[in-house]
């Protein structure tokens, strides 16, 4: 598959598959932003890859072409969990309409999230018409993840005597619902009451970014029941941030902060590589420490030793 062998350029960490990533991401530009961007979340075990398993089903059984990545920088530890999701979607992966495709590698967050921003892209140009981004539910993790999507679903598992541990600052933020899990057999009772106080906590708080009230809904992947809901939500949300432009506003300040950050990585790439700056910032350190110079005009001294140096560079 093309796209398989694309995503793997993306992912390479070499230097020489950075500028074909470029050039690849170039060409196909123009065909990208046509998916509704979903990102799921939740500790560990909450029943994440079930619930996708369950949600994509559904979403491929309306006929629509749907992608799901993973975004896990936990991930080089336990590599064998990767292979363990893909059985865990075992449903969703039998779908001819269906994509699964596990973590990039990389060493932090930031780097994974990137890759994936990149894949989404990718995704999108091949006419994957729903993307599902998972991600362990690794505090910051979310943060950074609602930098890659258009809808963020908070999963949580009723009577873990946590009910209204997720209801931190952070989370409620950027989630527009929460999903509690497992709602059925002896934890459906459970899974009612925790709706009820989560409606009630998602109450007192405000919505930042829109006028999209947060919705609770509790679903079973092994029952089905509250899967559909959870995808006409979905819909609605998407009818409703079209109509009202804040869509369009979220995907602008999202390509911009993108621009950032690679633009970031590219100086921290040029500056490292410029020997004579990193022994100046050797040097520099020592009489910081020594108190010889303060912090400030250090960083003065180091920009100006970067500066001329790219000036002898062009000459
Ligand atoms: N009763 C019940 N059990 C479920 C349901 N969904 C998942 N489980 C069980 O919960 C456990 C964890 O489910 P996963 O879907 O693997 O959870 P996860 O969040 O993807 O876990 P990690 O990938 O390890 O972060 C498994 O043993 C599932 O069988 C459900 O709807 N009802
Ligand atoms: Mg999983």
């Amino acid at each position: 598959m093309i796209l398989s062998q694309a995503i793997t350029i993306i992912e390479s960490n070499l230097e020489e598959d950075w500028k074909l990533s470029t050039e690849l991401l170039e060409k196909i530009i123009h065909a990208t932003g046509n998916a509704i961007r979903i990102g799921i979340t939740g500790v560990p075990g909450v029943g994440k890859s079930a619930f996708i398993d369950a949600l994509g089903t559904c979403i491929t059984g309306l006929g629509k072409k749907l992608a799901v990545l993973t975004v896990d920088p936990s991930s080089q530890i336990t590599r064998g969990s990767i292979l363990g999701d893909k059985t865990r979607m075992e449903e969703l992966s039998r779908q001819p309409l269906a994509y699964i495709r596990p973590s990039p590698s990389g060493s932090t967050l930031g780097g994974v999230a990137q890759k994936t921003n990149d894949v989404v892209l990718l995704c999108e140009a091949a006419g994957f018409e729903v993307i599902i981004i998972e991600t362990v539910g690794v505090g910051q993790s979310e943060v950074t993840v609602k930098n890659l999507v258009d809808f963020f679903l908070l999963l949580m598992l009723a009577g873990a005597g946590d009910e209204l541990q997720g209801i931190k600052k952070g989370i409620t933020e950027v989630a527009h619902a929460i999903v509690i899990t497992k709602a059925d057999g002896a934890n459906l009772e459970n899974a009612t009451a925790a709706k009820a106080s989560y409606e009630q906590a998602l109450h007192l708080t405000t919505p930042t970014d829109s006028k999209w009230t947060p919705k609770v809904i509790t679903t079973s992947a092994r029952t089905g029941s509250g899967i559909e809901e959870v995808w006409n939500m979905i819909i609605s949300f998407q009818d409703q941030m079209m109509q009202d432009g804040t869509l369009e506003k979220s995907r602008r300040q999202q390509k911009i902060d993108w621009l950032e950050v690679y633009f970031q990585e590219l100086l921290d790439l040029d500056i490292s590589g410029h020997q004579t700056v990193q022994s100046e910032k050797k040097k520099l350190e020592d009489q910081l420490i020594e108190k010889k110079i303060s912090a400030h005009s250090a960083a003065e001294k180091l920009l100006r030793a970067y500066h001329n140096e790219i000036r002898n560079a062009t000459k």
